[in-house]
């Protein structure tokens, strides 16, 4: 008799169960891949994760952009000072192994490192550190309602951590209870997602993704000093806009630089390139000319029909 807490059920992201998790160097059946209630970081927040995606390529799946994932795991680790197990290198392999014995042609892969059970405390020197990563097929991220009509988004009253709080460099799962925040707080409120402001009232980002605003001909991008993470969907998407011609950069933006945007696109691995509809129900072109450009290249990048990056589809 498990309860969902919530009336809005329409927000929906089921996780479909597979063949296999990894954990620490095996591959556990889906039933099998259990921690105990005492584990140190379901209590304190001090784990590391990523969230990667796996796409259908005309020479099979393929991870897109495996190795930064990886790699950004790894930093994430160093800047918690949790001594990571593995090297980048073997957590690709083992992410490769996990979507092969899938079977899937595309999914979502969600690496997690995290202090096991055995010690409590907030001390974690003597603390074991266990690795899993597991994949599974995920929709829209942002709701199917998004994907057709654009995101409404809502300026959260949700301050985004900061440098010296939560390295917001660090995907530490913790760091997630802010986003959570401020995603309940924009659904309950009829909205699809909430923007974030750091604490001097600048944009950061979005509860899961980074933001893009195009304004007077400019496209531009909060930079990392703001609060943003270091997306990988948008150092790619930076790439394309400059291929297809057009300028981007990393600005400090103001809330009011949204409402005037002329458009405005989200960008996440899970999001992958969203448009924007509107920011505090002031409409924006959705989806402009620039976010479609901009959302089919990537839809061809990450499936390998873009030569200049096929380097980037990493095939299991
Ligand atoms: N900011 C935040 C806070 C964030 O969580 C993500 C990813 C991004 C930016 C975009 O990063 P990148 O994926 O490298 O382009 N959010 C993950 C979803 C979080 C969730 O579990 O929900 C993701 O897209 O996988």
């Amino acid at each position: 008799n498990r309860q969902t807490h919530h009336k809005l059920k329409k927000v929906r992201m089921p996780i479909e169960p597979t063949k296999s998790i990894w954990m620490n160097g095996d591959l556990v059946p889906w039933d099998e891949a259990k921690i105990h209630v005492l584990t140190h970081t379901l209590h304190y927040g001090t784990g590391v994760f990523e969230g990667i995606r796996a796409y259908e390529t005309a020479q099979g799946p393929a991870i897109f952009r495996l190795k930064e994932h990886m790699d950004r795991l790894i930093n994430s680790a160093k800047i918690l000072s949790i001594p990571m197990p593995y090297t980048s290198e073997q957590l690709q392999d083992a992410a490769k192994a996990v979507v092969r014995d899938s079977g899937l042609s595309s999914c979502y892969i969600r690496p997690l490192a995290y202090y096991g059970y055995g010690e409590m405390g907030l001390a974690t020197s003597n603390c074991v550190v266990d690795v899993a990563i597991a994949c599974w097929p995920w929709g829209a991220y942002l709701g199917d309602d998004a994907a057709t009509k654009g995101v409404r988004m809502k300026i959260s009253s949700w301050v985004r951590h900061d440098h010296n709080i939560m390295p917001p460099a660090s995907k530490t799962t913790g760091n997630y209870a802010n986003s959570t925040l401020a995603k309940m707080e924009a659904l309950n409120a009829g909205y699809d997602e909430a923007v974030m402001l750091n604490k001097e009232g600048l944009v950061a980002e979005c509860s899961g993704e980074n933001i893009f605003v195009c304004r007077n001909g400019k496209i531009m991008t909060p930079p990392f000093v703001s609060g943003a993470l270091e997306g990988i969907t948008q150092h790619t998407v930076m790439s394309i806009v400059r291929d297809l011609g057009h300028e981007v950069s990393f600005e400090a933006l103001a809330r009011s630089d949204l409402y005037t945007a002329d458009e405005m696109f989200v960008v996440g691995t899970a999001a992958e390139v969203s448009a924007v509809n509107s920011v505090d129900d002031r409409s924006v072109l959705c989806p402009g000319p620039i976010t479609t450009q901009v959302a089919e290249l990537y839809a061809d990048t990450v499936r390998g029909k873009n030569p200049k990056y096929a380097h980037w589809c990493e095939e299991v």
